[in-house]
């Protein structure tokens, strides 16, 4: 596992229940090095059949251990995490759910699916959680149609005395495919932080409802609550969604809930990007979406610091739909990731992850005090969650392209983000989101925040636009070579004292 994760907040090897103390290992089994001896006869085994993968999985590490790595939806899994996925549970097929499958000898998948949702439901508090989706596009599919068959489908059965679809007539099977079709949702628009899966065109999410935004204020940058319930009883959505990419503050979930109730809509709230300060009761109450929602999706590669892969959570009104999630949507379970994600929620349950998710925040803190001290200016002037949005147009005079390229050249990744009513558009754009999750766990804190946003002010100081024919390029830029070498070497100090996996010598 990472150093800090040692050192500070970090995620223990062993995956053992959190209920329950963690069970002493077999003598011999661990031991120090057990990472590296167990990566170096994997990679081995790789090589036998196609080196370059085992090549490609050495090079991969390498860089990530060159780069201080800010981009808000990414993280460090631990060894444990990591190696759960590699096994043979990837060989069989378990479509349908524990105790009901399509296929026969699915007894140990389904201990292992039935392992990673007590661990969901308990760490969350969850009614009814569904382990299967493959990523958070395909979380939110299944909570999108499962809100659909319960809120649509299941009334018109009824109405229609059938006990299935298959029992309708092709014209009202017509009829229902045209009202699945027609339904509307209202959700935070991408370029104020919303996400594309919340109904946006490109996504199938857009196709498939009736879609409408709601922004932020144009002067704070901050949800307008009021203007949310006054779009809501505008437009009577069947569903509010709320949830985020890139806004960097807390949400009065019950305040949402509030909203839907009074329009009767069904609120769901994505949390993939703060999953894990939920389950390091870093927001608890009303920023807490579980209590407050009637579905609740999440990726588990985030902040919550697991494999990549989603998860659903629900009310108990809306399981039998839920569970329906494959073959619905999703095609056959994962194994070896629920597996993975068993281990990452008992790792998550553990004391120290509440320490963890309280320094992503005091990092995130420490990040924007160090940029706003420097004169840049933040979406709404800072954070109180695990990201930052830089205004770099602002503060600048770049583009988000620039600004991300630039970054880059000093050894931090990062990634461009559209801010609101953003000039420069989606592509390019005029800002760039930081995130804390990943360095927290690499063990980073206030300290050396500080000296992340100083090599980030510093670097994007100097960094100018270049000149294409007789305009200003969006894409272009320059920066002297002796910046760059500057903050490659300040973020190589810094990765030099909090290195990546430091158990692992490949
Ligand atoms: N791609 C993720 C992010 O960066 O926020 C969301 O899907």
């Amino acid at each position: 596992m990472p150093a800090s994760s040692a050192a500070a907040s970090s995620a223990p090897a062993s995956s053992a229940s959190a209920a329950s103390p963690a069970s002493p290992q077999p003598e011999g089994v661990r031991s120090e090095g057990n990472e590296t001896i167990a990566y170096r006869a994997a990679l081995q085994v790789i090589a036998g059949s196609e080196p370059s993968i085992a090549q490609f999985i050495v090079e991969e590490l390498a860089a990530q251990r060159r780069q201080l790595k800010l981009i808000a939806s990414e993280n460090y899994a631990s060894p444990a995490v990591l190696l759960a996925m590699g096994n043979w549970l990837s060989d069989k097929y378990a479509e349908g759910v524990p105790g009901r499958r399509m296929y026969a000898g699915c007894e140990v998948v389904d201990k292992v699916e039935t392992l990673a949702a007590e661990h969901a439901r308990e760490l969350f508090g969850a009614e009814f959680a569904y382990v299967q989706p493959h990523s958070g596009i395909d979380a939110n599919l299944v909570a999108y149609w499962a809100i659909l068959a319960n809120r649509v489908e299941a009334p018109y059965l009824e109405a229609a005395s059938a006990g299935h679809v298959n029992d309708l007539t092709d014209e009202d099977w017509a009829d229902l495919r045209r009202k699945l079709g027609s339904q509307r949702m209202l959700g935070m628009s991408l370029d104020a932080g919303g996400h594309l899966t919340h109904g946006f065109r490109p996504n199938i999410s857009g196709k498939m409802f009736e879609q409408s935004s709601y922004g932020v204020d144009a002067a704070s940058g901050l949800l307008d609550y009021d203007e949310v319930a006054r779009l809501a009883r505008e437009l009577r959505p069947l569903i509010l969604v709320a949830g985020y990419s890139a806004y960097p503050r807390r949400i009065d979930f019950a305040r949402m809930a509030q909203i839907a109730a009074d329009v009767g809509a069904t609120f769901m709230v994505d949390m993939a990007h703060f999953a894990g300060l939920v389950a390091g009761k870093v927001l608890t109450g009303d920023h807490d979406p579980v209590p407050h929602a009637d579905v609740v999706t999440t990726t588990t590669h985030k902040s919550l610091r697991g494999p990549r892969g989603g998860i659903v959570l629900a009310t108990a009104a809306y399981r039998e739909q839920v569970e329906r999630g494959c073959p619905m949507v999703l095609g056959g379970p994962l194994a070896h990731v629920m597996a993975a994600k068993a281990v990452a929620l008992a790792e998550a349950r553990r004391p120290a992850f509440g320490d963890y998710a309280q320094a992503i925040v005091d990092n995130a803190r420490a990040l924007a005090d160090g940029l706003s001290r420097r004169g840049a200016r933040l979406l709404t002037g800072g954070t109180d969650n695990h990201l930052v949005v830089l205004d770099v147009a602002a503060s600048y005079g770049l583009t988000g392209r620039q600004a991300e390229s630039a970054l880059l050249d000093a050894g931090v990744v990062t990634n461009r983000n559209s801010i609101p009513a953003d000039p420069n558009g989606a592509w390019y754009t005029s800002g760039i989101r930081l995130g804390t999750p990943a360095l927290t766990t690499l063990g980073l804190r206030a300290a050396e925040l500080d000296e992340v946003a100083d090599i980030i002010d510093t670097t994007l100081r100097a960094t100018t636009v270049a000149t294409v024919g007789t305009g200003p390029s969006r894409a272009r830029y320059e920066l002297d070579g002796s910046v760059a070498d500057a903050g490659r070497r300040r973020s190589a100090e810094l990765l030099s004292r909090f290195p990546l996996y430091p158990e692992l010598q490949l």
